[in-house]
Parts: C-alpha cells; sequence; structure tokens
C-alpha cells in the first residue's frame, strides 16, 4: 500500500499538496492528520467528500510499502506515523522546508513559497488532468503560503504555478472566500489593539514594528492578522508576540519583506520555525517582554545587549588552583552539586577547567593524589562579563558545554550556566 500524508495543524498549503500529490501518484491513499486549522476546517465542511481523505487511525501501517510525506519532512509534525519510522519502507519527500529528519529514497526538496507549487510543476510536466477545484485549493494553498505572492520566499516557480493553475480554471471567487474568512471578528479586534500600542524601530536602516499584547484563548489565523499590521504600519519587518494568560505560553510570530531580516533563522533561534520571510514560535511560561527584548537583539544582532552576563551570572565561582589535588577537587564537586570547576593559578587567571568529564581520564588510585593541572582540559572557553546571554548560549552550543567562566580582563568575576541561561530566556524564577 502507498499512503500520502502531511503536517499535523494542516493548512492549505499542507491539503493542497496532500490532494496534488494523489494525482500524482493515484494508487495511493492521502492521510490528512486530524489536526487541521480552522479555514480547512471551513473548506472541508464544504467540500470533503471531493477528496477521498483517510484519517491515520483507517490505516493499517503494516501494510505501508511506501509512504509519500509533502510539506514537511520531519517525523514530529507526521501524526500517527511514529511504528513507520522502525521500518523499511521506500520514502518520497516533496517539500519546500529545509529543515527535516525524514531520511527520504526520493527528495524533492526546493525553497519554493508554497509546497504544492512542487507539485504542480511535477503535474504540468507529467500533463496530468486536474480538475477546477483541485485548481482552486491548489491555488488557495500557494496563495496562503506566499501571501498572495508577495512574502520574501515567493520564487518564480510559486508565481508560475499560480498562472497554470489559472489556466486550469481555478476559482478566485472560492478562493477569497476561503483566504478571507478568516479575518472575522475576534482578529479585527486584535489588530485594532495592535495598533493602538503600535512602537516602530528603526534597526541596522530597516524598519520594525513589535507587537507585544495578551490574547485571550485561542484565536486562528494570528499569522494573517499580523500580515496585515505589517502592511498597515508599512515596516519591514514585523513582530508580533502574544501572550495568552490562560495557558501561559506566547505565540510569536513574524513576518519579513527584505532578504536581511531572515524570519524563518530567528525563530528557529528561538525554538520555532519557518522560511527566511515568515516564521513563528511557541514558548511556553515565558516572558514578553523578555521575548521583545531577545528580537530586538538577534534583528541587530547585537552582542552588547542592555542586559549583560553581569546581571544574571553566579558569583562568586568556586576555583580551584593548579596544585589542587585530584581527590580535593572530586570532593568540592560533590560538596558543590557542580559538573566541573575552574582552574586558576596564583594571580586569579584562569588556565583551565576541571568537569567531571575529564575524572574519565583518571585510572589508577595514585593519581588522585596528582594535581589537577595534569587532568584539567586547557581549551577554555570565556565570556566577557559586558556580551549578551544569547552571545552565551551560543557558545554554549557551539562547544556543547553547560557553563562558560565569565571574565574581567582575564580574571573570573563570574560563572553564566545554562540554567542561568534559561532564567532569563523563561523568566521561570521570581524577578
Ligand atoms: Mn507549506
Amino acid at each position: 500500500m502507498i499512503i500520502i500524508t502531511t503536517h499535523k495543524g494542516s493548512d492549505f498549503d499542507a491539503l493542497a499538496s496532500l490532494i496534488a500529490a494523489s494525482v500524482l501518484y493515484p494508487d495511493a491513499k492521502p492521510v490528512l492528520p486530524t489536526s487541521i486549522n480552522a479555514n480547512l476546517k471551513a473548506f472541508l465542511s464544504i467540500h470533503k467528500d471531493l477528496f477521498n481523505l483517510y484519517s491515520p487511525k483507517e490505516i493499517n501501517l503494516e501494510q505501508v510499502k511506501t509512504l509519500v510525506v509533502v510539506d514537511t519532512h520531519s517525523w514530529n509534525r507526521l501524526e500517527g506515523m511514529g511504528p513507520l519510522k522502525k521500518k523499511n519502507l521506500e520514502i518520497i519527500v516533496w517539500d519546500h522546508h529545509s529543515q527535516g529528519d525524514i531520511k527520504a529514497n526520493q527528495k524533492n526538496i526546493k525553497a519554493t513559497g508554497a509546497a504544492v507549487t512542487l507539485l504542480v510543476k511535477e503535474i504540468e510536466k507529467q500533463k496530468k488532468m486536474i480538475t477546477p477545484i483541485q485548481a482552486t485549493l491548489f491555488l488557495i494553498g500557494l496563495y496562503e503560503d506566499t501571501g498572495n505572492l508577495t512574502f520574501a520566499s515567493t520564487m518564480p516557480e510559486d508565481a508560475y504555478a499560480a498562472g497554470f493553475l489559472l489556466d486550469r480554471k481555478a476559482d478566485l471567487h472560492i478562493l477569497s472566500t476561503f483566504l478571507q474568512q478568516a479575518y472575522g471578528k475576534k482578529q479585527k479586534d486584535i489588530l485594532f489593539h495592535m495598533i493602538k500600542k503600535a512602537k516602530r524601530t528603526e534597526i541596522g536602516g530597516f524598519s520594525i514594528s513589535i507587537a507585544n499584547i495578551k490574547i485571550e484563548g485561542r484565536i486562528q489565523n494570528l499569522a494573517m492578522v499580523l500580515q496585515m499590521y505589517r502592511e498597515i504600519m508599512n515596516v519591514d519587518a514585523a513582530f508580533g508576540i502574544f501572550k495568552d494568560v490562560e495557558q501561559d505560553k506566547c505565540i510569536i510570530i513574524g513576518r519579513s519583506n527584505i532578504e536581511q531580516i531572515n524570519v524563518g533563522l530567528l525563530m528557529r533561534s528561538i525554538g520555532g520555525g519557518g522560511h527566511p520571510g515568515a516564521g513563528s514560535a511557541l514558548l511556553k511560561s515565558a516572558n514578553p517582554d523578555t521575548i521583545e527584548q531577545m528580537l530586538l537583539e538577534l534583528i541587530s544582532g547585537n552582542q552588547q545587549s542592555s542586559i549583560m552576563l553581569s546581571d544574571i551570572m553566579s558569583y562568586p565561582v568556586i576555583t580551584v588552583n593548579l596544585d589542587t589535588k585530584v581527590e580535593e577537587v572530586a570532593m568540592i564537586l560533590r560538596e558543590c552539586g557542580c559538573t566541573g570547576v575552574p582552574v586558576v593559578d596564583v594571580d586569579g587567571h584562569i588556565k583551565g577547567v576541571i568537569s567531571r568529564r575529564d575524572f574519565k581520564k583518571i585510572r589508577k588510585s595514585k593519581h588522585m593524589l596528582a594535581p589537577v593541572k595534569a587532568f584539567m582540559s586547557r581549551n577554555i572557553v570565556t565570556i566577557s562579563s559586558n556580551k549578551s546571554v544569547i552571545e552565551a548560549a551560543r557558545l554554549m552550543i557551539k562547544h556543547d558545554i553547560g557553563r562558560i567562566p565569565v571574565t574581567e580582563k582575564d580574571k573570573i568575576v563570574g560563572i553564566i550556566t545554562r540554567s542561568d541561561a534559561m532564567t532569563y530566556f523563561y523568566d521561570l524564577l521570581p524577578d
């Protein structure tokens, strides 16, 4: 059996890609996740019978020999497909996202504005017939993911595919019904509120606006609201930080019209994802003001943040001397519950770090009496106290370390740990 599936929280591009793939693979069963967005629900309530869709539960995964994945290639974005991960399958991917962990036998990945563009191109190449309703659905998906071909992520292929779909009688009336219905009273209220509180800043010659507001309950189509906000504010890039107080989470959405501000990249660095022109992230228990600050810092690529490491680092730092005996260090680590400590010379200059990892090098019991300098790591990563937390976090990721000594003129003044950084980002501790 061949099945086609797409990402959870399916949007129009996901459904369009699913149906377009079923044109290319007529023997395959299209499997739509049960979690789909509200627009799509409205569309399917009318059009469902036209498409022979299956839900993940209706599929006997034992029988699947070929899996076609569209508009994603990440296992964790699929619904109910976990058991397939271990099976020896033929996997075919059609996707426009660059990131993903699904290893495919056949990869059709290109950074187009919409995933359906890639499939439409193939439909045209193979001279497959499509109905006007299919053409309409494909164009809705294409328009939604490219903001009607205006997002910076839009490629010539997208515009070309749109032309092809119009030629195949895509219905622009139906299209506008489903694309605009998303703008209801709730969305209008939020947009008004955002505009009332609107601020503009200039960073590196670009205009940016960040709206930081509270929302109640689940609001559909915030991305579209943000897109409208960016247009009304007439800025190069706009970000919305929507704090859902009840659920204690922040939804962050970004839209950029310029190449220099890559929203996908920004969102990935705070745990989300997206394309250069559009992206989002979801942060639990996060302080919206901290996120706003963080976004501004990320955009400006500014190493000198207003919140310095010296504000959040831990101190005083437990250090040991070059000649401290290994057994003594072991005791100190046990007592302070640290995974490592810096090693300093008599003047307090850092010379190395001894961590639990280094203890693995110790084989003989007499080594316990040796000076720590024999076993410490000399590749030390330090950071100066006027750097930002983001800079520290980057170093931790780069060197795979959980703590970095903070220095001023070569002397240790504190230490920044992963948990300090998390506290800053997520504001988990009381002020
Ligand atoms: Mn897509």
